[in-house]
């Protein structure tokens, strides 16, 4: 749906239930993000199935940290089956981000959503912001289990640049939380995947936060 904000997270194996998964919640969604345990089970055809079948944009959830010529490599094939958006890492250095950025609309994470985030990743966000200031992704990665994070990032970011939320229902975070800290989309797995009803469970979400 053009205008939800919700985004799910699909972190199943078998393809099977990835597609009703995917078809019972479209109709909330904005778009499917595809992480290494459905690419690992399913194949990577499974990006070209679930666009067909939803028409939703799909985010290839790689987490991308390589050297540049090996994150192309694995970025030519992806798009190449048709993800709209590739998740990378931004802490391997510029030369690395923009060999994803020169194939497709890429999305930098500049803080992740939990504990050990605070170990590594959170000393250097401030740079991995100034980055992406500088090469102007689709978005950034912030933590939605703090919502004060995710305030400080918006507030630093260019404003063109979107802010996209993990870690809300089983990691702890709120919808409505990170979205009024100034997130432009929630990304959602567990609470939606392994709910007995997976339609259901993502209306809720779409509704709560406001459609
Ligand atoms: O906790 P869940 O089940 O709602 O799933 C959250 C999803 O977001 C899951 O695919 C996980 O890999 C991803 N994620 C985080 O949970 N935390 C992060 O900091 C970053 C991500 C992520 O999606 O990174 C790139 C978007």
């Amino acid at each position: 749906m053009g205008n939800s904000r919700l985004i799910l997270a699909l972190d199943v194996y078998e393809l099977k239930k990835a597609l009703e998964i995917a078809e019972s919640t479209a109709e909330y969604l904005w778009a499917v993000k595809v992480n290494w345990p459905l690419i690992i089970g399913s194949g990577l055809e499974i990006i070209t199935e679930l666009k067909e079948r939803t028409g939703l944009p799909v985010i290839a959830d790689l987490k991308l940290a390589d050297i540049p010529n090996t994150n192309r490599l694995i970025a030519s094939k992806v798009f190449e089956a048709g993800a709209d958006y590739i998740i990378a890492h931004g802490f391997v250095g510029r030369d690395s981000v923009k060999a994803v950025m020169e194939l497709g609309k890429t999305i930098i994470v500049v803080e992740m959503s939990h504990p050990g985030a605070e170990e590594f990743i959170q000393p250097v966000t401030d740079r991995l912001i100034e980055l992406a200031n500088e090469l102007g992704p689709f978005g950034v990665i912030a933590p939605a289990t703090r919502p004060e994070r995710v305030r400080y990032t918006r507030s630093k970011l260019m404003p063109g640049i979107k802010v996209i939320t993990p870690g809300v229902g089983v990691q702890g975070g709120s919808a409505r939380e990170a979205l009024n800290a100034g997130a432009d989309y929630i990304i959602v797995g567990r609470a939606i995947y392994e709910s007995e009803n997976p339609g259901k469970a993502a209306k809720r979400i779409y509704e709560e936060i406001g459609g």
